[in-house]
């Protein structure tokens, strides 16, 4: 097997980014395919167990309390919700479900206890499970492991330059530390970004310099367009083209040679052409289900057409890695520890964060 490259500089980043479209896409799926198997693609479904109200104010996000948004803010959903929509997920043919918290960091307590029962719940159901709750100290990834969680997903977004211009109220370096605290644990990471915030080809690069540089790499790799809600600081930039989507796939998958890339938001607004050509290009995980968290996404039964059109199966669970173990909450060895972690809040201004800001209090 080819050593795992975890050096790479922007400039080299670029150079791929930048190949002709044909060598590129070459290089790609020459990697792909020495990598994984070109006709399988995991596919997972996104449950946003706790919706909105978020105190953070990421300038994509609909879910900030503080833009207006259209969407529908809820509480922690229960257990038997979360255990009802994971069943109906498997039996759409996904093999992970990930549960997505509209939190800035996880909080010791009664509702981080029933996330940690729903783990356990989803887990019984021989499926991966990925939560996505923000913030995490090394006790609560702990935790969540002993629960049997699978994956934690926590994205670096964008380049540690240009994310001071979308979050003022969390540092780049905060995220580094959550990833760290997962990887003291057994339970994967899944780490990526968005592009089409506008953001430079050289942050794209940045970010994929900062995800390599992880070691062990991330085991997968979420690429979302961004999908602009009305509302939100970015609400009016304009769409990324298919084209830059095929080349950062593309350039993850050579960079990261070993992750499963997720084509993630953004599928409403690709073909079916241009889907196919990011999963030659090296994507081999997709959202499925007609939501996203609180955005459409393509329907099931589309993207089962487009797999059979293109001769794809979906992955079954634990391919790449055994299924934890879950232990029950009254022999887990690990405690509420009412802990204060030091997540920073830089608190520095961007001014069309304040503008939307200022906009939704109109
Ligand atoms: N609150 C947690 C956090 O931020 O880590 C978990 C949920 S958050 C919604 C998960 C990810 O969704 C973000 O890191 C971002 O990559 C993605 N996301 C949020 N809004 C998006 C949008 N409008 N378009 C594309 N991706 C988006
Ligand atoms: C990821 O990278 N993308 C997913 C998942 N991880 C949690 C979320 C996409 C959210 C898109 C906007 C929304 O539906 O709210
Ligand atoms: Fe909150 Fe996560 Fe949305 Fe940021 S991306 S506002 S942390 S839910």
């Amino acid at each position: 097997m080819m050593q795992t490259k975890h050096n790479w500089t922007k400039e080299e980043i670029l150079a791929i980014y930048n190949k002709p479209m044909m060598e590129l896409l070459y290089d790609a799926a020459t990697v792909h395919r020495a990598n994984h198997n070109p006709n399988q693609v995991q596919v997972s479904t996104l449950l946003s167990i706790k919706t909105g109200g978020c105190p953070e104010d990421c300038g994509y996000c609909p879910q900030a309390a503080r833009y207006h948004t259209d969407i529908e803010g809820n509480d922690l959903m229960s257990v038997s919700q979360v255990k009802a929509q994971a069943l109906r997920a498997k039996s759409s043919g996904s093999s992970r479900v990930c549960m997505g918290a509209a939190w800035r960091n996880v909080k010791d307590g009664p509702e981080f206890d029933s996330v940690l029962e729903m783990v356990r719940t989803i887990n019984k159901l021989e499926m991966e499970v990925c939560c996505t709750l923000g913030m995490i100290t090394e006790n609560q990834a702990q935790r969540l492991a002993e629960a049997g969680l699978y994956a934690y997903n926590h994205n670096l977004d964008t380049s540690e330059d240009y994310y001071k211009d979308v979050i003022s109220t969390r540092a780049f370096q905060d995220r580094l530390d959550t990833i760290e605290n997962v990887r003291k644990t057994n339970v994967t990471v899944c780490s990526g970004g968005i592009i089409g915030m506008g953001e430079a080809v050289e942050d794209r690069a940045g970010m994929l310099v900062a995800l390599a540089s992880l070691s062990p790499q991330p085991e997968s790799t979420p690429i979302n367009a961004l999908v602009p809600v009305e509302g939100t600081p970015l609400e009016e930039i304009a769409p990324v083209s298919i084209w830059e989507m095929i080349r950062m796939v593309a350039t993850t998958r050579i960079v990261l040679p070993n992750t499963q890339v997720r084509l993630s938001a953004g599928r409403t607004q690709m073909s079916q052409e241009g889907q196919a050509m990011c999963f030659f290009a090296g994507a081999n995980s997709i959202f499925a289900g007609d939501k996203l968290l609180t955005t459409p996404n393509p329907d099931v039964h589309e993207d089962m057409k487009l797999f059979e059109l293109l001769g794809l199966q979906p992955m079954k669970p634990f391919v790449k890695k055994d299924q934890p173990q879950s232990v029950e909450a009254q022999y887990s060895k690990y405690k509420d520890q009412a802990e204060k972690p030091k997540w920073t809040r830089p608190d520095h201004k961007i001014e069309r964060n304040e503008l939307a800001k200022a906009k939704a209090k109109l």
